[in-house]
């Protein structure tokens, strides 16, 4: 695309031009290389793309930002392909610079008007920009000034509680190690992350159950594993990789089962866009058994499969449940035995909208496989019921000891590519004591201890006037966050919004009184301090630990790392109260490596372990059957039903990202797999209840959202009839965000219930 080509792309989202067709059976296979190669052609940034492939995911390269799911740890030949991966990589690696000329063109007022598809395709952010107070353009700003002014802001506060710190999940190891060292010098736990509105449902209740927030399989375990099940999650397109994984173990004759509301083409059938067949069109069948589940139904759809496992037990006793190890190893089993028994099947199968003889067959699958793994994501973790529903899943596994034993577990399928090392790092508002207290020894200043803000306590803090300061180290704190109007007006009557960033995005024009720019370093780019190159870690779902190491040259010579963006903020802020040497400290990474190895469990000889090409394995207690929890045994637990009250003239709708985007980075304006082109204000629904309101496909309608009396409107989008179960509908985040209530939380987790928002539609006016 030509620079001035992507300037005329304006209202990116004209609902009347998008094109939709039949939604397809497979994914991967032909399509996915030549989208793939579209992507790159599309920048002039081709050849700085197509080479940085070459070492993506491979030892001596650099992580790919795509997702977090793991590199198989044998000998790789060539990188494991993944057209999401291509997308992310051209779209880092992006010709185009966003600097001084472009501010200068461009007023804060005329990017607000601008999509995030739009903002994104302007190319790398390239030096430090400045927004004063009743500005209309951002305006360039050294380094030093800007670190300055961020600690003058800072130190003005009354409390360091009035400051805010955000994270998203590409940050490597280093920096989030350094950032919570620098905030809880500064004295406050306001460590905010995107992981509050992502897999916290799954953190929270894996803690309770198991004593353990992370997942407990390896990919390993995927290759013994006889039975899959894939809840809530749509890795054809979020977790690409991971259809290689379930296209061998579909091939070796373990059952798959997918449990999603949308017959997502991935879980039917994938063609490995690597294999010779997969070109000639012979895709393998995924799924064994599709449970179209409603939306929010999966925790009567779990309870219903317990109680079908407990019903064959009953029938053949001593032959279904593993005894040995519910009573060697866990508590509860009688009480959940004893309200299972109390649920009525009908109920169960109207709230999960599956017939009994489906669950019996998952139940079946179940039974029969000896070793058997749950994965999720997004599905079920952002409902109100969300720690309870996946609580429900480990009961599940539970029954018959699929928890501590190869080939077994939970597979909490993470989002970010380390969104899981730097919940490891520290980057949590609620981190334990112990932490705490190791991180006091080892630097000697007196550590906050009271609990800070999460992302969603940190925009109603914002609201009520109550954090002043936020500084973003990545992510899109407007579009990603709920409730996108009210974050607008909460980040407006900040005194300071600071966002580090690669590429321009909402944030950058909704922002506080003062506003700061700060271009960082991307995976790809070589990262040099001192004259010596550094690498980064990260940590993926499944608890590897390995080195990234960007090979490009930098987008431009005045990007700085995010480390040293950290130890530039430290410096200025703390001034000569504090004694940690931050600007030695990133010299040389290594140095802060060695203070993670002395803080971090499960780091012991750091430096020297993440030098083996493959990295190495974090400990992790609930795999090797030991309980961390308050009872020291793993936790059966009795859950309400949790059915959720619908209006006959509503909907329940689920947000959900498309094939051509990276949560608020959008690539593209198509959803291949789903049969949608051109347009993104997309709301999909069953025909029944198109035909219920009088509308047809094709229609242009108002979305308005119902939460404790308050309503919340978006406009002009286009019904889509898609097979989805009767009474849920479908709309992409982000553009639905503004639909999504502030309040509207997860019990325990705080995370916004994205998934479940109850809406009504209604013709546009013409
Ligand atoms: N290419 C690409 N890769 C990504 C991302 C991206 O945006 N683009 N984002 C990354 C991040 S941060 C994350 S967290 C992951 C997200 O990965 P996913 O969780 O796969 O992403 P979502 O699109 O939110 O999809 C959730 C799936 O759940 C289904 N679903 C919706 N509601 C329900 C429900 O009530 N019950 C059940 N059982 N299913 C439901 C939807 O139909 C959809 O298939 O992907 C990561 N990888
Ligand atoms: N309605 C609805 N809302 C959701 C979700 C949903 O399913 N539905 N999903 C939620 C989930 S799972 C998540 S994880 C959040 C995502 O929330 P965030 O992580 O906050 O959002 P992203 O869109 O991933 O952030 C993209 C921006 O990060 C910056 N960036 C990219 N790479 C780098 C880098 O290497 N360093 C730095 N410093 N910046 C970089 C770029 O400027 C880019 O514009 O959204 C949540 N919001
Ligand atoms: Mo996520």
């Amino acid at each position: 695309m030509k620079e001035h080509e992507s300037l005329q792309v304006r209202d990116s989202d004209d609902p009347t031009t998008t094109v939709v067709q039949a939604p397809k059976r497979s994914a991967g296979g032909l399509g996915a290389l030549v989208s793939s190669m579209r992507h790159l052609k599309s920048d002039p940034g081709l050849l700085r793309g197509a080479r940085s492939l070459l070492t993506i995911n491979q030892p001596g390269g650099f992580d790919c930002p795509g997702c977090a799911w793991p590199e198989p740890t044998a000998a790789r030949p060539m990188a494991e392909f993944c057209e999401n991966g291509v997308k992310a990589v051209a779209w880092e690696t992006s010709k185009k610079r966003v600097g001084a000329s472009f501010f200068a063109e461009h007023s804060v007022a005329s990017l607000r008007e601008q999509s995030e598809y739009w903002l994104g395709l302007q190319g790398r952010l390239c030096e430090p920009m400045f927004l004063e107070q009743g500005d209309t353009h951002y305006r360039p700003i050294s380094w030093e000034n800007a670190f300055a002014l961020i600690g003058s802001e800072l130190n003005a506060l009354t409390s360091p509680d009035e400051a805010s710190f955000y994270t998203s999940g590409r940050t490597s190891n280093e920096a989030a190690f350094l950032y919570q060292l620098f905030v809880r010098e500064f004295g406050t736990n306001n460590l905010p992350d995107c992981s509050n509105m992502c897999h916290e449902s799954s953190g929270t209740a894996l803690k309770e159950s198991i004593g353990v927030g992370k997942g407990t399989v390896s990919l390993d375990d995927f290759a013994i594993a006889d039975a899959i099940f894939v809840i809530g999650q749509n890795p054809g397109t979020n977790h690409p990789r991971m259809l290689t994984t379930l296209q061998e173990a579909a091939e070796r004759g373990c059952k798959i089962v997918s449990i999603n509301p949308l017959p997502e083409a991935a879980l039917l059938s994938f063609e490995h866009p690597q294999q010779p067949l997969g070109l000639m069109g012979h895709g393998t069948p995924i799924s064994s058994l599709f449970l179209p589940v409603k939306v929010g139904g999966d925790a009567a759809l779990f309870k219903g499969i317990a109680k079908a496992i407990l019903e064959r037990e009953e029938r053949n006793p001593g032959t279904v449940l593993d005894h040995t190890f519910i009573a060697r190893h866990t508590v509860g089993f009688s009480e959940l035995e004893a309200q299972l028994r109390t649920l009525d099947w009908k109920a169960l199968c109207d709230d999960s909208g599956i017939p009994r003889e489906s669950i019996e067959a998952a139940a079946d699958i179940a039974i029969k496989a000896r070793h058997t793994i749950a994965c999720w994501a997004m599905g079920l973790t952002q409902h109100e019921n969300a720690v309870a529903i996946i609580q429900d899943v480990v009961n599940f596994l539970l029954l018959r000891g699929n928890l501590g034993r190869p080939g077994a577990g939970v597979c909490p399928v993470r989002g970010h590519s380390n969104v899981q090392g730097d919940r490891t790092m520290g980057i949590y508002e609620k981190m334990p004591d112990v932490f705490l207290s190791a991180l006091e020894r080892r630097f000697g200043f007196a550590v906050p201890r009271a609990h800070g803000l999460d992302t969603v306590d940190t925009i109603a803090a914002m609201q009520r006037g109550q954090v002043k300061v936020l500084v973003a180290m990545g992510g899109n704190f407007v579009s990603a966050t709920p409730d996108t109007d009210a974050v607008q007006s909460a980040l407006a009557q900040c005194r300071l919004t600071v966002q580090v960033s690669t590429k321009l995005n909402r944030a950058h024009a909704f922002t506080g009184q003062r506003a700061l720019i700060l271009p960082c370093l991307g995976r790809t780019e070589r990262d040099r301090q001192d004259g010596d190159e550094q690498f980064v870690t990260v940590e993926d779902s499944m608890s590897v630990v390995h080195a990234s190491r960007g090979h490009l040259e930098p987008a431009s010579s005045l990007l700085r790392s995010e480390p040293a963006i950290v130890a530039g903020i430290a410096t200025a802020t703390l001034g000569e109260r504090t004694r940690i040497p931050w600007n030695t400290l990133v010299l040389n990474y290594d140095r802060i490596r060695d203070h993670i190895a002395a803080v971090v469990p499960g780091f012991q000889n750091f430096n020297e372990r993440v030098r083996v090409p493959t990295g190495f394995v974090l400990p992790n207690a609930a795999r090797d059957r030991r309980w961390d929890t308050a009872s020291g045994r793993a936790q059966f637990t009795v859950s309400e039903l949790g059915s959720i009250e619908r209006q006959p003239d509503q909907l329940l709708l689920t947000t959900l990202r498309s094939h051509d985007q990276y949560n608020t980075t959008i690539y593209g304006l198509d959803d291949r797999y789903r049969g949608i082109s051109g347009g993104r204000k997309v709301v999909f629904m069953n025909a029944a209840d198109i035909a219920a309101r009088g509308l047809a496909n094709g229609d242009l309608v108002d979305l308005t959202s119902h939460f404790r009396g308050k309503q919340r409107t978006v406009q002009r989008w286009k019904i889509v009839e898609y097979s989805i179960p009767q009474g849920c509908a479908a709309a992409y985040f982000p553009e639905a965000n503004p639909l999504v209530p502030l309040e509207s939380v997860a019990k325990k987790s705080n995370t916004p219930t994205s998934k479940a928002i109850l809406i009504t539609i209604r013709p546009v006016a013409v």
